[in-house]
């Protein structure tokens, strides 16, 4: 059975920039009924909980019928969360800034330079219709990739590994910035965990 990750830092660590009732309801509502739907289909298909959650998602078409739906929404909201609680980090405490190393020139050769990469991550969550998630993601041939995905898919759905993900689901920042989801993309800089971002870079580049 799946649990509710703890966050890895206070609900209002991530101020101003993302406001602690949102981050509040966004892991103990949001989150935990991820977790309780996911769990629902393990107690009605406990081989689903001999899988590794990651080993679920590259092969959602091995996952009963009646249950599939389900599983993707929220064996992919379980998953994107505890991903997305991770790669942010308090201002206070690494977050924000820019990547170094391998990292940093990868992303320069991939979009031309720091800053016209977050311009390209932005558009890819600015233009996502309804709810879902902007990513930077590494596909097979080890090229690094911008993308966004509806509702709660990922890229591991495509055979492509995450490094860094942005929830553009209205409940992740309307509280605070109502329509304007440019401006929650724009404060999301300032909370990025570099560190786990490079860390994720470093496990699955070629
Ligand atoms: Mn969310």
């Amino acid at each position: 059975m799946y649990k509710l990750p703890k966050l890895p830092y206070g609900y209002d660590a991530l101020e101003p920039y993302i406001d602690k009732k949102t981050m509040t309801i966004h892991h103990t509502k949001h989150h935990q009924g991820y977790v309780n739907n996911i769990n629902k289909v393990i107690e009605k298909y406990p081989e689903l909980g001999d899988k590794t959650l990651e080993e679920i998602l590259v092969d959602l078409d091995s996952v009963p019928a009646d249950v599939k739906t389900v599983v993707r929404q929220n064996g992919g909201g379980h998953w994107n969360h505890r991903f997305f609680w991770e790669i942010m980090a308090p201002p206070k405490k690494g977050g924000g800034g820019g990547p170094n190393g391998k990292l940093a020139k990868a992303i320069a050769s991939a979009f031309g330079s720091f800053e016209s990469f977050k311009e390209k991550f932005k558009k890819a969550g600015l233009t996502r219709f309804g709810s879902g998630w902007a990513w930077l993601a590494i596909d097979h041939d080890g090229a690094l990739q911008i993308s966004s995905t509806p509702n709660q898919d990922n890229p591991l759905m495509n055979g492509k590994d995450a490094i860094l993900g942005a929830d553009v689901w209205e409940h992740a920042y309307y509280l605070k910035y109502q329509n304007r989801r440019g401006d929650y993309l724009d404060a999301f800089w300032n909370v990025v965990n570099w560190e786990q971002v490079a860390k994720l870079y470093a496990q699955v580049a070629l």
